[in-house]
């Protein structure tokens, strides 16, 4: 296929991808045009690097009118959905700049979350090609900066290959990697009235989206603040049932035993904490570590961090990119002059770009986690062997049910700890990091979200109707 890392012509493909500017971005695919404009900002650098034209309230609402369900029969869309898969394959360099000049993502990063992508595509298109169900009518999406092109591609993927029409709200960080994979998907065959793109601000014109009442599904990702203000707005605008799937934010922890392989674990904390940044929603938070080995194992993870690299993206040797923007950025560092003094230890920041240098912070529990830091800002406590229920307990009073890990090589303690800990996904000596389309289905519980898991088989069954639209409802003009 496309996408061939193996393959020296690829490799050279990806090289350029990554030192190239943007590529034409520029004659995007969006139904916007009556908005304002709003600067893409690269992260590394604080270079502007686009100027984008955003939706509002009537372009909005002109599209939900101009929105129609895809007619084509369940196997033709499959076919449709497969051959995107494919062009996003093959037009990976413009993705791969795209997710590096406005996401600031590092090349593990984009090969991770293009595989992603195409999974998302190639998985709901056989899920759903036998499917004798009905569509919905308009359904919205609204995705996170974080993975602007595996989350942005899933939410759509699943509501395109019910039949449904999709009104796709990126994020305004980055509209760019969204116009290049709607560009895609329309050069597929995905009808334009059936995918409309829609950038601009959350709370406009993802709040006039959300409001609309004949809106008949939403899908979120993104902070749980925002996920209870949709919830909110769709209670009192939308139909009664209308469906909401949110994926929010994690306090994700770790339980580190004394008879863990510390190297393994070590490899695994350090990824789990400071892959991507930090900016994922299931990214190790707090690690819990058992007293007699802590010392040992701090210190490992210490030199862990000073192997890591922190700087431009764009070098193959970073293992540590630079926060979203500037809010972002601020939010962290202000937490970190808070907790100054619990500061264990700390690398260099670079000194142009949005950079948090990756941080320890030597922390009591969970529950003095006020939030959820977004970055690589890593807590450790420590515990004893019979406080092990303690810790349990506190995990699970914040709330959250995301992700967890554990590094132990005692059977009876795996089982005990894996059935009490609430988590949507669980990791067992291995890095807390991802999920696999198909086979490791993603999604949490509490506020972490609600609603099925992606990749998962019960995630594209609620994008159908159950009762059938009315006929004509939503099926052209
Ligand atoms: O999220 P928002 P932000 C968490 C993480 C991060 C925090 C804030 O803790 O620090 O959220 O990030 C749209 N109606 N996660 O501000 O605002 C918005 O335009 C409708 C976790 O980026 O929730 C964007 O498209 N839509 C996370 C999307 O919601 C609205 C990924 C997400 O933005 C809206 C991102 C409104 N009123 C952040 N307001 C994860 N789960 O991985 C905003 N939006």
């Amino acid at each position: 296929r496309g996408f061939d890392l193996s393959d020296a012509q690829t490799l050279a493909r990806i090289e350029a991808a990554m030192t190239d500017p943007l590529p034409d971005a520029a004659p995007l695919s969006m139904t916007a045009a009556t908005g304002t404009t709003r600067p893409v900002v690269n992260p590394a650098s604080g270079a502007v690097v686009a100027q984008v034209t955003e939706a509002d309230d009537a372009t909005v609402a002109r599209a939900i009118a101009d929105a129609r369900i895809w007619q084509a029969p369940a196997p033709d869309r499959a076919r449709v959905l497969r051959r995107a898969a494919d062009l996003y394959e093959e037009n990976f360099g413009p993705l791969f700049a795209a997710m590096r000049h406005e996401a600031g993502k590092i090349l593990p990063d984009i090969v991770g979350e293009l595989r992603e992508a195409v999974d998302f595509l190639r998985y709901y298109a056989a899920e759903g090609a036998s499917v004798p169900a009905a569509p919905r009518g308009p359904i919205v999406a609204i995705s996170p900066w974080n993975f602007p092109l595996a989350i942005f591609t899933g939410q759509i993927a699943a509501a395109l290959m019910a039949g449904n029409a999709v009104l796709a709200k990126p994020a305004e960080q980055t509209p760019l990697v969204a116009a290049i994979a709607v560009r895609l998907l329309h050069q597929a065959g995905v009808p334009a009235s059936a995918l409309q793109l829609l950038p601009g601000d959350g709370a406009t014109v993802g709040a006039a989206l959300t409001r609309d009442p004949r809106v008949r599904g939403v899908v979120f990702t993104g902070s749980t603040e925002t996920a209870r203000l949709i919830a909110r707005s769709m209670a009192d605008h939308l139909a009664p049932g209308t469906p909401l799937i949110a994926e929010t934010g994690g306090l994700n922890a770790m339980i580190v035993d004394s008879t863990a392989l510390p190297e393994q674990a070590v490899r695994d904390i350090v990824a789990g904490a400071f892959r991507s940044a930090g900016q994922r929603c299931s990214a190790l938070r707090c690690l819990y570590v058992q007293q007699d080995i802590a010392p040992h194992l701090i210190a490992m993870i210490k030199g862990a961090m000073d192997q890591l690299s922190v700087g431009d993206p764009a070098l193959l040797s970073t293992d540590v990119g630079p926060l979203i923007d500037a809010e972002a950025r601020q939010g962290i560092a202000d937490y970190l002059a808070q907790v100054q003094g619990q500061v264990l230890h700390q690398l260099a920041t670079p000194e142009t770009g949005h950079f948090i240098a990756p941080t320890l912070i030597g922390i009591n529990g969970i529950a003095e986690m006020q939030r959820e830091i977004f970055g690589p800002v890593l807590h450790v406590a420590t515990y004893r062997a019979d406080g092990l229920d303690r810790v349990i307990a506190d995990i699970n009073a914040r709330g959250f049910g995301l992700t967890f890990g554990l590094h132990s090589r005692i059977d009876s303690r795996v089982q005990h700890i894996t059935q009490q800990v609430h988590a949507g996904n669980l990791y067992v000596n291995r890095n807390q990091i991802g999920a696999v389309v198909g086979s490791q289905p993603f999604g949490g519980e509490g506020l972490s979200g609600t609603g099925p898991k992606a990749g998962g088989p019960l995630y594209l069954p609620r994008f159908f109707a159950s009762p059938a639209p009315q006929a004509g409802e939503w099926d052209g003009p």
